[in-house]
């Protein structure tokens, strides 16, 4: 120990004893430092009352750790990232320790222990408040920050309320809240990550623990934003980039991406609480492709099951579920089930008896297993935070892969059980660390769906789907999410669109709300415009409850039924270019429904509630999501140059424009600059789209560029290089559209590629060095193309024909 260590620390020692940092009405603050310790990247520090532990996770992520008690062993549900080898700069005297990296600097004051963190030319990103800092209350920890002067808050998962979060505080505890009101909290689901906004500058927090957790974004006081925990360590991701989307990649980084899904679970799905007997799931099928509304799902709710038994059919409903579901394949339909975690109790049933030899099940301290009821009666449940229940889960999901279904739903993993009290001294193996209802609960959905996904990954003959109603971060990994028993009215679509946002800021990207309203039912206008709302949502889900009237597009007249089937085959055409935006998603964690404060972060108007439920759908469309009843609406256009995507007129941006509504059309705006990829109309993704790809093409000021992917859509064979990709870019400075070449082993299907140039008047050839003659075709006249629904004859559409040419095209226009 040299000799400045030493006085540091006896001075610190002495400072705390003497200001009697210890407990002050039952509140404990951190006090001041007395030892620091470095190791490689890690600071180790002791303060009067807790131990700390500062980690440079990357350049841009700092780990803090605190506890009133050394710390228990370092393990996270959520976090498989790890840290990256990095210069850091740490030094320290008296008053402080400096972290400095590439990216960012940490400052950590000792008297008392407090940290601050600072753009690399010394801005303030985000500081302790002074005087509150970390402590506890009893077993809460909570870090207080100070409130930046005009400082406001974006994610925090699937929460209601306003996009921005000012001013409000919320908890996460998953619950089951059937019928929620869109301003209740909490819901299904956990994940505690946001975004914070002040003086063009944006940072993310992610606090991982898993007990009950409590942010307060300036709610009843005007002093600190803050974040805690009722229980466990202080533990939070500290990340800052220049932009939002690297912050999302980020904690991405940290929490894992989602693997690709099947193609199939892109199309439109067609849900009911509950479809049965299999003819009249038969029926709900043939009356999708007689009416030529592309589909490819079909989900069968909890009356498929015998007395709702998990892993079991309904023999007098479903006689034959293999050869329905082959027949259900055959007309281009995927199956997908629902599972709740309630294994009915019942001596003799093979589910049951197995999870009971195989100790599988959550017990009291006594070791009885606990028992509670929901649908099936008196049931126990698969402790899936333990390898043996997840491993047990595994094997029973092989029972789905025996009966063809494609899909696994898992409803009620909150987990839900009658009465929802489940008592706070149920075990939890909590992977070895042994532990209560308290900490396991809100992870105890994630852990469900990693067992169902690695279960159907390893039974299921191809990728599987797997939903989920409840998560906790990192859920991505693993399963898409929807947002529970939303009601058939106006304001929960609108309330939906912002769950929606805030989970894909939140690292959730495939994520759904039930279309047309769970509860109640909807007016013909909602499901609409819900309808039409639904092409522009990752997973297309059409899902009503029991009691309501039927909800499918034939069953709401003739108009509702054309405008709804334009719009699903709208995203059919679409799939090329949505399927390569949950790339994107797998490979740098930006969700494919964005809210504009990804984009659009420093602009005020876009967390200003006029304005906060419009969202971009990939790169390229802005989506603005109206009630039905409206006549009129406002919409603000960001920056750049936007087109009208019925009639391709062009629109500044930077804009505020009151436009008229139509119930026919969903207000969608293309930004220029934007590359679409798009496909010809199919009825199922089963079924081959021409051999040409049309890739539309919009005129504006700045350049963009894509990365087109491609695979089988159904194997994991792309994990292995089997993908066919290129990057696609539009330089309008250069006036060049330019191809690169294709890399991966998969052969894409598309033989052609057509451009289609959009605003682009006076140009009437496009050259290139690199083609041989013949290979390309010229520009020519104006016409209509494949989604005549949505351009209008006066819309200046223009061709040049590529042939499949997998190396590097420059065009010349
Ligand atoms: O399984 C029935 C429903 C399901 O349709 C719904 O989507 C879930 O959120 N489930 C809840 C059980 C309870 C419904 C009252």
């Amino acid at each position: 120990m040299n000799i400045h260590y030493f006085a540091t620390t006896l001075f610190a020692a002495l400072l705390s004893v003497q200001q009697g940092f210890s407990q002050q009405n039952g509140i404990t603050p951190t006090g001041p430092v007395v030892s620091v310790q470095t190791e490689g990247q890690k600071i180790n520090i002791k303060t009067s009352n807790a131990y700390a532990e500062v980690t440079v996770y990357t350049p841009s992520i700092i780990r803090v750790r605190m506890d009133n008690k050394p710390f228990d062993k370092d393990f996270s549900y959520a976090v498989v990232g790890k840290v990256v080898p990095s210069k850091v700069n740490i030094t320290q005297n008296d008053k402080e320790i400096d972290v400095v990296t590439d990216s960012l600097k940490a400052v950590i004051q000792k008297q008392p222990f407090s940290i601050a963190f600072y753009t690399p030319d010394g801005k303030v990103i985000n500081e302790d408040e002074h005087g509150l800092n970390t402590s506890w209350v009893g077993t809460s920890v909570t870090t207080y920050k100070k409130m930046q002067d005009d400082e406001h808050f974006v994610g925090l998962g699937e929460k209601t309320g306003n996009l921005d979060r000012k001013g409000n505080g919320y908890t996460h505890w998953n619950s089951d809240v059937y019928g929620y009101s869109v301003a209740q909290d909490p819901l299904y689901s956990t994940i505690p990550f946001y975004i914070g906004i002040h003086h063009g500058l944006n940072y993310g927090v992610f606090l991982d623990n898993t007990y009950q957790s409590d942010f307060n974004f300036g709610a009843s006081n005007n002093r600190f934003s803050s974040f805690g925990a009722r229980g466990g360590e202080m533990n939070y991701y500290f990340i800052y980039h220049k932009r939002a989307a690297d912050i999302i990649a980020s904690y991405t980084y940290l929490t894992g991406r989602m693997p690709m899904p099947p193609m199939w679970s892109l199309g439109y799905q067609q849900n009911r609480y509950s479809y049965y007997p299999e003819a009249e799931v038969m029926h709900i099928a043939h009356t999708l492709r007689e009416k030529r509304i592309p589909a490819d799902g079909i989900t069968l709710d909890i009356h498929y099951m015998d007395r709702y038994q998990l892993f079991t059919w309904n023999k007098d409903r479903f006689p034959n579920p293999t050869g329905m579901n082959t027949e259900l394949n055959k007309l281009g339909f995927k199956t997908t089930v629902i599972v709740d975690p309630g294994i009915k109790v019942e001596k003799g049933a093979p589910a049951y008896e197995s999870g009971l030899r195989d100790s599988v099940y959550v017990t009291y301290p006594d070791g009885q297993p606990y028992t509670a009821q929901v649908w099936p009666g008196w049931c126990n449940f698969t402790d899936f935070t333990s390898e043996k229940g997840r491993t047990w889960w595994r094997k029973q999901v092989d029972f789905f892969a025996k009966s063809g279904v494609s899909g696994i739903w898992n409803d009620m993993n909150e987990f839900s059980t009658w009465g929802q009290k489940i008592p706070d001294n149920v075990m939890f193996d909590y992977d070895g660390k042994k532990t209560n209802h308290l900490q396991a609960h809100n992870v105890f959905g994630m852990q469900m769906v990693r067992a169902s996904y690695e279960g159907a990954k390893e039974h299921f003959p191809e990728r599987p789907f797997i939903l989920s109603r409840s998560g906790y971060a990192g859920m991505q990994r693993y399963s898409a999410i929807w947002t529970g028993d939303n009601r058939a009215e106006e304001d929960h679509m609108l309330q939906g669109v912002r769950l929606l946002t805030s989970l894909g800021m939140s690292g959730v990207s495939f994520a759904a709300m039930d279309i047309g309203g769970f509860t109640g039912n909807p007016t013909i206008p909602l499901f609409t415009r819900w309808m039409e709302l639904g092409a522009f949502i990752p997973y297309y889900r059409n899902h009503t409850a029991n009691q309501a009237k039927s909800a499918e597009p034939w069953t709401m007249g003739e108009d509702a039924l054309d405008i709804s089937r334009n719009y699903i085959s709208l995203r059919y055409q679409l799939l090329p270019y949505l399927y390569s935006a949950f790339y994107e998603s797998t490979q740098t964690g930006m969700p494919v429904m964005r809210s504009l404060a990804i984009d659009y972060t420093f602009d005020p108007k876009v967390l200003d509630a006029t304005y906060q439920n419009e969202y971009e759908f990939g790169h390229a469309f802005l989506v603005a999501p109206f009630e039905s009843t409206k006549e009129y609406g406002k919409v603000y256009l960001p920056q750049g140059t936007w087109y009208d995507l019925y009639n391709g007129s062009v629109e500044k941006g930077g804009q505020e424009k009151i436009v008229p509504l139509t119930l026919s059309k969903l207000p969608v705006y293309v930004k220029g600059g934007s590359i679409i990829p798009m496909q010809s109309l199919i009825q199922t993704t089963a079924e081959q789209p021409t051999d040409t790809l049309a890739i539309h093409i919009y005129n504006g000021s700045t350049t963009n560029s894509i990365v087109y992917y491609e695979d089988d859509g159904k194997s994991f064979n792309y994990q292995k290089g089997d993908f066919y990709k290129r990057a696609i870019s539009f330089d309008p400075q250069k006036r060049t559209i330019e191809f690169k070449a294709a890399e991966g082993s998969y052969k894409s299907h598309f033989k052609y590629i057509k451009l289609i140039m959009h605003g682009f008047e006076g140009v009437n050839a496009l050259g290139s060095n690199k083609l041989k003659s013949g290979t390309y075709a010229f520009l020519n006249a104006a016409s209509t193309d494949v989604h005549e629904h949505f351009y209008n004859d006066s819309c200046p559409v223009k061709y040049a024909t590529i042939g499949n040419v997998s190396g590097n095209i420059q065009l010349k226009y």
